[in-house]
C-alpha cells in the first residue's frame, strides 16, 4: 500500500495551529535556525529490511498481522514510514533473506518510492538449505579452508546483489567465535578472519566500502574473533581505505563509553557508520532512545563536533542505519520511534553552544561543560523536527498519523493475518 500525501497534509491541518505555537517558542532561542532546519531536512537513516515484520527471540515469535510477505512489500513499508517522516528513504537488505529476484523491477519500485538501497548485509552466521558446509564452527574464521572459501563466496554474491541494486557498501557481521576455552587458537582465528575479509576486499567494487562490525558476546559466549572496536579498526587498517568499522549500539559490555570510541574512530577517519538501537543488558535491539537518550545525545555530540573538523556532510558522509527486532510492537511504530529518537539526539546535538563548551574545557569548568551539554539534551526540539518533516511534505506528529490513517489495519486486509516476514 502507499500513503497519499493529501491524506498526510489533512492529518497536519488539524495539529498545526498547535505545531506553530510550539515551534515558535523553541525557535526563539535556537541560533542559526535555518541552518538546523536544513540539516534535519537533509538527515536520512536507512531502515532495516529485517525489522519489518515482527521480531523473535530464541524462545518464539509472536507474528503481527500484515506483515510483509515479499522484498516488494518490505519495500512499500518503508515507503510508508518515508511518506511519514521523510527521514527514511533508504532500505539495507540482508542476503539471503531478501534476494531480489529481479533487481530492475525492485530498483524501479523503490525509486517510485523514493527510495534507495543502502548497505547490503552479508549472512554467514546460520546455515543455508542448500550449502556444502556448515558454519557450526564459524565461517570466515574457520580452520578448514573450504568452508572458509564458502562463505568469502557468498560474500562476494552479496556484493553482486547490490551493485545490480546500487548499493554501495558491504556490511559484515560474523558470528564467530568460541564457547570454550581452549576451543580456538585466536591468532589463527584472527588472520584466518583477515585473510578471507582480503579476498573480499579484493572483489570490492571500486567506488565501494565494506564495513566490518563486531560484537562482544553471543551466539557465542566464550569468544568473538571480532570481539571489540579495537580488532576490528586492526581489521580495516590491515585491509585498506575502502574497509571501517561499524558501531552496533548493542555490541557492548554494560558501562561502555560509546561516545569515546565513536570520537576516535572519527579521528582516525575509520567510522563506517551506525546500527542504531537501544539495550538494557546485551544486544537486546530495542527502540533506539527507549533505554538510554542521553547516552544517545553524546553519541551525537560526538558525532556533529568530530564530523565538523572534519568538514564531513551530517547527511551522507557516515552510514546511518537502524538495527533492531521487536517482538512486541507494531515493527512500523517501532521504527518510526527510532527515526524519531535519533533525530531528537541529532537536532540536540546541533544546539549545544561548541564555543562556550570548548572556552569551558580549556578552563577545566567542569561543571559549566556540563550545564552547556545538559542545556541542549534539555530542550524539547520536537517542534524543530516537526518542521522539517512539515517542510519535506511529511507527517507533524508521524505515529499519530499512522494510527489515524489505520495503516495497520490496511496492511491486514492486503495481506492477511498470518503473515511472517523473513527475518531472525
Ligand atoms: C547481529 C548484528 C547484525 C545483524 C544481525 C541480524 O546481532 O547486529 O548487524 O545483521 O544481528
Ligand atoms: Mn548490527
Ligand atoms: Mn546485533
Amino acid at each position: 500500500m502507499q500513503l497519499e500525501k493529501y491524506a498526510i497534509d489533512e492529518h497536519n491541518h488539524q495539529l498545526l495551529k498547535n505545531h506553530q505555537r510550539n515551534f515558535e517558542h523553541v525557535a526563539a532561542d535556537v541560533k542559526e535556525l535555518d541552518t538546523v532546519i536544513s540539516k534535519l531536512k537533509a538527515f536520512n537513516i536507512a531502515i532495516p529490511s529485517w525489522a519489518l515484520g515482527t521480531g523473535g527471540t530464541r524462545f518464539g515469535r509472536f507474528s503481527g498481522g500484515g506483515e510483509p510477505r515479499s522484498l516488494e512489500e518490505k519495500l512499500e513499508d518503508v515507503g510508508v514510514i518515508h511518506a511519514l517522516n521523510r527521514s527514511s528513504n533508504s532500505i539495507s537488505l540482508h542476503i539471503p533473506w531478501d534476494i531480489p529476484d529481479n533487481a530492475q523491477a525492485i530498483k524501479a519500485l523503490a525509486t517510485q518510492l523514493g527510495l534507495h538501497f543502502d548497505a547490503v548485509n552479508s549472512n554467514t552466521f546460520q546455515d543455508q538449505a542448500n550449502q556444502k558446509h556448515s558454519y557450526k564452527f564459524g565461517s570466515l574464521h574457520h580452520v578448514d579452508k573450504e568452508v572458509r572459501q564458502q562463505a568469502i563466496q557468498h560474500n562476494i554474491e552479496v556484493i553482486k546483489y547490490g551493485v545490480e541494486l546500487g548499493s554501495k557498501a558491504l556490511s559484515v557481521w560474523l558470528s564467530d567465535g568460541s564457547n570454550f576455552p581452549g576451543q580456538l587458537n585466536f591468532r589463527g582465528a584472527f588472520q584466518n578472519t583477515l585473510e578471507s575479509l582480503q579476498e573480499i576486499y579484493a572483489a570490492l567494487p571500486n567506488d565501494w566500502k565494506v564495513w566490518v562490525e563486531y560484537k562482544p558476546y553471543e551466539p557465542n559466549f566464550y569468544s568473538t574473533t571480532i570481539g571489540d572496536w579495537g580488532q576490528s579498526y586492526l581489521l580495516a587498517s590491515k585491509l585498506g581505505p575502502k574497509a571501517s568499522t561499524l558501531v552496533d549500539l548493542g555490541h557492548h559490555l554494560n558501562g561502555t563509553n560509546i561516545e569515546q570510541i565513536v570520537s576516535i574512530l572519527l579521528m582516525e577517519g575509520k567510522l563506517a557508520g551506525f546500527h542504531f538501537n537501544d539495550s538494557k543488558y546485551g544486544d537486546d535491539d530495542l527502540t533506539v532512545g527507549s533505554i538510554n537518550p542521553y547516552q544517545l545525545f553524546l553519541i551525537f555530540n560526538e558525532l556533529v563536533e568530530g564530523m565538523d573538523v572534519r568538514n564531513m556532510n551530517h547527511a551522507t558522509d557516515i552510514g546511518w542505519m537502524i538495527d533492531a527486532s521487536h517482538n512486541v510492537k507494531d515493527p512500523i511504530e517501532d521504527l518510526l520511534q527510532s527515526v524519531q529518537a535519533i533525530k531528537i539526539a541529532y537536532a540536540q546535538a546541533l544546539l549545544v553552544d561548541k564555543k562556550a563548551l570548548q572556552a569551558a574545557q580549556q578552563n577545566n569548568d567542569v561543571a559549566l561543560a556540563q550545564e552547556i551539554l545538559q542545556a541542549a539534551y534539555r530542550t524539547d526540539v520536537r517542534p524543530l523536527i516537526a518542521q522539517a518533516s512539515l517542510l519535506m511534505g511529511g507527517a507533524l506528529d508521524p505515529i499519530n498519523a499512522y494510527r489515524k490513517l489505520n495503516v495497520r489495519d490496511s496492511l491486514i486486509k492486503e495481506r492477511g493475518v498470518n503473515t511472517v516476514a523473513t527475518g531472525l
